[in-house]
Order: C-alpha cells, then sequence, then structure tokens
C-alpha cells in the first residue's frame, strides 16, 4: 500500500512549496497538502484506485484535481515524481522527520538547514548538544530546549498505543480526578472516545472551577512521567506507559460545544462545521452561534446536532464515512448496544493455552452477565498452543455436560473448538468429533504467507465444509505487529452467505478483526456477525467492549450479531 508513502510526498512538496511564498505556489500548497490528506485517510491502497480507473478515478477523490492526479500516476507508474526530486535538490532536508517537532515549520527547518547544514533529526540533535541553536538568530535558548524534549518525546511516542491500553489508562485518570474533588463532571473525548483502535493521545475535559488546583493535582499523579506544557485552561503530560495525555478545563456553559469539537474526528468536525457555516452559522468549542455572534447553543453535545438539523451521530461513527448525510436525513442506522450482548462463543481453558478453568470461566461470565459462553480450545495442529486431539475433545466434553447439569441454568455452556484450517483448506479435527458441537469456530493459524486467491480458496473450502458454524478472526492481522494476510473478503463474505456461516468480529485489542471497515465491506452480504471475546483467562471478557467498539465502528446493528439474541434463537441461528 503506498498511500502512507505518496502522502508524505505531496506534504514535503507542500513544505518546500511554502518557501517561495509567491502567489501561485500558495495555491500549490494548498493543492498537495489537501491530497496528502485524503491519500492518507484513504481506506483503500491509492494504487487499487488507480488500477480500477485510471487517472479519471483518482479525480474522483476529494481534493484531487488534474495536475495531482497526474503526479500520483507518475509515481505509481516510475516510482519517483519529478518535481520532487528537483525541489530537493535545493532542499535536501527531512522535512517529513523535522515538522514533527513542536515548534518546527517547514521555514524554520531551510533556516536551519541554511545556517548550520541541518538535514534531519540526527543533524538537529548534535547542533543542541554543542549548543549552536541558542544562539542563533530567531531561535535562542529556549527553541533549544523545546527541540530537545520534542525529540525525546517523539523517539518514545513512535507510534501509537491499542485501545485496548489506552482506554483503561484514560479511565483511570478520570477515575482519579473525580476522587481529587477537584472537577464536577470529566470526559473522555478524541479518538478514545471514538473506538479507534489505536490511539494517538488522550483526551480528556473537565469542568472544574478551580482549574490551577486541578492542574497540580494531574501534573503530580503516579502515572505522569514528565509534564510538556502546564497552564490553567489545558495542560499537557507524558504518561510512563509511552502516551501523551491533554487535559482540558472546560467552562460548564460550553460542555456539549467542547465534547462535540474535540471528539472529533477532524474530518467529521470538518463536515458539521461547514453545515454550520452554510446555515449563516458559526461552530467552534465553545459554542453555535448565529450570524450576529448570539450564542444558539454550547450546553448540549445532542442539541448542537439538533439546531444544525442533524440526528446526533455515536462518536464511534464520526469519521466522515457518510454518516452526516444520513444525520441530515434522519437515517442514521440503530448499532448494537454496549450492553446488548448475552453470550460470547469464543473462550479457552487451561486445557490448551488458556489460564483458567472451565469452572472459572463459567463463574467469570456469570459475573460479567453473560448467559451462555461456548468454549473453544484450539485443536491438535496448534502445538505452541497445546491443542487438543479428538480423544480430548470427547472427554472434555463430558466435563461440560456435568458443569452444564451443576449450573443449573445460571449460565449454559456450548461445546465447541477453535479448530485449525490446514493449508490445504481440511479442518484439523475427525468430523464425527466436531459432529457434537453446537459452535465450532474455523481460524486460520499457520501458513500466513499465501496468494491471495490460495487463501480465499483455503478458507471457503471450510466455510462449504458443512461443519463449521462461525470463521474466527478472518483476516489474522495483529495491530501494529502483523499485517492481515491476503484475503479476498468479498468472497468469503458471499461464500459464508450461501452455506450460514457466521464471520467473527474478534475483541482482542491487538486483533480487533474484522475490522471497522471490513465489517461494512462484508455487511453488505446477508452474513451474521459474532462479536467474541477470544477470552484466554477470567478477565478477557472485558474486552467485549472493544469489539462492541469495533462494529459500532462498522455500523453494525444487534440484528446482526447472533450472540446479541438469547440463547434458544442463537442456538438456532448457529444450527443453520
Ligand atoms: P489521535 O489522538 O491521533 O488518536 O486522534 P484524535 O482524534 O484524538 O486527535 P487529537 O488528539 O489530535 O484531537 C482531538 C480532537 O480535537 C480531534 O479528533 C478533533 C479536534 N481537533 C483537533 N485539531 C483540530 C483541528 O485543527 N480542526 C478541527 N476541526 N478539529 C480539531
Ligand atoms: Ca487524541
Ligand atoms: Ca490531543
Ligand atoms: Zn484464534
Amino acid at each position: 500500500m503506498e498511500n502512507k508513502r505518496l502522502a508524505e510526498l505531496f506534504d514535503e512538496i507542500a513544505d518546500m512549496l511554502t518557501i517561495k511564498e509567491t502567489a501561485s505556489s500558495k495555491f500549490e500548497v494548498r493543492a498537495y497538502r489537501k491530497a496528502a490528506l485524503t491519500i492518507s485517510s484513504l481506506q483503500e491502497p491509492i494504487e487499487d484506485v488507480y488500477e480500477k480507473g485510471g487517472v479519471a478515478a483518482l479525480m474522483e477523490l476529494p481534493g484531487v484535481g488534474k495536475g495531482i492526479a497526474g503526479k500520483i500516476e507518475e509515481y505509481l507508474k516510475t516510482g519517483r515524481i519529478r518535481k520532487y526530486a528537483e525541489l530537493k535538490k535545493t532542499y535536501p532536508i527531512d522535512f517529513t522527520q523535522l515538522t514533527q517537532l513542536e515548534g518546527m515549520g517547514a521555514k524554520r527547518a531551510v533556516l536551519l538547514y541554511k545556517k548550520l547544514r541541518i538535514k534531519n533529526i540526527d543533524d538537529l540533535k548534535k547542533a543542541i548538544s554543542s549548543h549552536k541553536i541558542r544562539d542563533l538568530e530567531g531561535f535562542g535558548e529556549k527553541s533549544e530546549q523545546q527541540f530537545e524534549k520534542s525529540i525525546e518525546i517523539l523517539g518514545a511516542s513512535r507510534g501509537r498505543l491499542l485501545l485496548g491500553t489506552a482506554l483503561p489508562a484514560a479511565e483511570d485518570i478520570v477515575k482519579k480526578i473525580k476522587g481529587s474533588g477537584l472537577a464536577k463532571e470529566v470526559f473522555i473525548a478524541g479518538s478514545t472516545r471514538r473506538m479507534r483502535e489505536t490511539v494517538g493521545d488522550i483526551d480528556i475535559l473537565a469542568l472544574s472551577n478551580k482549574p490551577e488546583e486541578l492542574m497540580d493535582f494531574f501534573t503530580k499523579l503516579a502515572d505522569v512521567q514528565s509534564v510538556i506544557s502546564k497552564g490553567p485552561t489545558k495542560t499537557t503530560v507524558w504518561l510512563g506507559m509511552g502516551l501523551s495525555c491533554d487535559l482540558r478545563v472546560i467552562d460548564p456553559k460550553s460542555i456539549g460545544a467542547a465534547l462535540q469539537y474535540f471528539t472529533g474526528s477532524k474530518d467529521h468536525n470538518i463536515r458539521v462545521r461547514e453545515i454550520a457555516i452554510r446555515k449563516g452559522y458559526k461552530l467552534n468549542e465553545y459554542g453555535l452561534y448565529d450570524r450576529k455572534g448570539k450564542l444558539i447553543e454550547s450546553k448540549s453535545e445532542d442539541v448542537i446536532y439538533k439546531k444544525l438539523g442533524m440526528q446526533w451521530v455515536p462518536p464511534e461513527m464520526r469519521e466522515s464515512r457518510g454518516e452526516i448525510a444520513l444525520a441530515q436525513e434522519g437515517r442514521l442506522p440503530e448499532i448494537i448496544g454496549y450492553g446488548d450482548l448475552h453470550g460470547d462463543l469464543h473462550t479457552h481453558t487451561k486445557e490448551t493455552d488458556g489460564n483458567a478453568s472451565l469452572d472459572e470461566m463459567a463463574e467469570a461470565a456469570i459475573a460479567h452477565g453473560l448467559k451462555y459462553i461456548a468454549t473453544t480450545n484450539h485443536t491438535k495442529s496448534a502445538r505452541i498452543a497445546h491443542g487438543m486431539d479428538d480423544a480430548h475433545f470427547n472427554s472434555f466434553f463430558r466435563k461440560v455436560d456435568e458443569l452444564n447439569e451443576k449450573l443449573e441454568g445460571r449460565l449454559t455452556i456450548l461445546k465447541g473448538a477453535e479448530i485449525d484450517i490446514l493449508k490445504d483448506g481440511s479442518l484439523d479435527l475427525e468430523k464425527k468429533t466436531i459432529q457434537q458441537m453446537d459452535c465450532a469456530i474455523a481460524s486460520v493459524h499457520s501458513n500466513f504467507n499465501m496468494g491471495r486467491e490460495e487463501m480465499t480458496r483455503r478458507v471457503i473450502k471450510a466455510i462449504e465444509s458443512g461443519y463449521i458454524h462461525i470463521l474466527g478472526h478472518p483476516t489474522g492481522r495483529e495491530i501494529m505487529e502483523r499485517e492481515p494476510y491476503e484475503i479476498d473478503l468479498e468472497k468469503v463474505a458471499e461464500a459464508a452467505e450461501r452455506s450460514n456461516v457466521i464471520l467473527e468480529i474478534n475483541s482482542q485489542p491487538s486483533r480487533l478483526d474484522l475490522n471497522d471497515t471490513n465489517i461494512m465491506l462484508v455487511s453488505k452480504y446477508k452474513v451474521m456477525f459474532a462479536i467474541d471475546s477470544d477470552s484466554h483467562s477470567t478477565n478477557d471478557y472485558d474486552f467485549l467492549k472493544y469489539g462492541i467498539g469495533t462494529a459500532r465502528r462498522g455500523w453494525l446493528g444487534k440484528e446482526r450479531v447472533v450472540n446479541a439474541l438469547p440463547l434458544e434463537k442463537a442456538k438456532r441461528v448457529l444450527s443453520k
């Protein structure tokens, strides 16, 4: 996927054009910036867009005109952009790297290059340690310190953290702030509120009439490693876990507007603000105002959307993927809620790679408010996970029967397995073992490096075996660690529809597989989904909220989710 690299090239071209400061270069700068933004947020590989529809298809992307489309084509065909190479001769500077630093724009980077031949962060580090920046006109000691701090943070913060790491941290900070008595109300905003799978920084909003004391309290929390900036309305700290956190103190009158603004996404907000402007209004983080500057609404997010002629949009849907138009038409789909699951169809025990017994997993499920679980241990070819053979499943299922009797309906345990889909698409258990199961999941755990067609055929063979109920983590990706394997998900969904096989939304924070965009892609087909925890311990049922968040980001209704059904109905869907 070339999107990221191409977006960086365009941003750098814009950086270099900024230096010129002519009227025509300003226009060009804007064009390149817009294109960079579009391409970096594009869900589909840019090369696919081009392959399917050529330059014409490229020009349909927002912010991409003929000139830019030509540049994209040039890059995809030749691997380079001449204009970029020419500009680079004058400015051999790594703008992508340097402009990530706080207080470093393209112009200052060029100044540093002209005066000290600084091309990248390594050069800058040397200049800082020999104190060359502080004596430079237009920079000074403060700049030197700022760059030093910024480089340190960048080194530690390269990349983002999993939602499963960031959300608990954010909730913990909120709890502590509430406990301090220095804030009346505290809210999580930003990508964390939108349940994005990774988080760049945590955003917290607080209502307080003791902002100074609150900020003091915040900067002294044990989780805080260093204070990046501190003020009575906004303070940013670096958390030891490897993430920064913004705390903003908000005027209680503005909380709705502030929540709307700081929840984002940026793209969603830009569109919402355009709607406000078209109505002759002004919308910012303080409120919605009419053309005379009179406040219309600021306290409630819900009312702000209403005054704009829109439905309130659930945070998970605020990604500018079509929700704006639907909210204007009053046709937002009803999406699954966090309390809608009755069961969990993918759990492990210590018989394989789990760390709790079946009894313990059952009690934990009850404590979590679930009415049924499927116990789905690994099969024999999963050696690292101590997979079970047919005989072991047979004896294990007798234990399930006994436990079900003991539970007297407090919880029902369904018999299942997470069966390896072998290299040729066959299943890792005998048919008669699988036939006893209420819930047979099939998953790929090995031989990831196959061609797209071969992998698609392999998975479809398992789907069409007639023995499985659920396809587990359908793309095999691990966030920030392993790319999804090559697979044609639409063909898979088509086969799943024909064979009544359910597609999993695996809730493990490092998986979230299917992800939001894939859920959107395959929900065109008449398939059901299962939101599963894939629990390996008694705490892991907590992961279900990430799966639900992902389903909400994929606009999924609860009628599409098998384990949002009560047991008897879920069993009927499974047995189809
Ligand atoms: P992250 O931190 O990268 O995971 O993503 P966010 O969405 O939390 O982004 P962040 O922390 O930079 O900003 C929080 C929200 O504040 C963002 O979603 C929308 C709003 N915001 C920030 N900068 C701008 C801006 O320049 N324009 C608009 N309209 N909104 C912004
Ligand atoms: Ca953020
Ligand atoms: Ca932020
Ligand atoms: Zn698995």
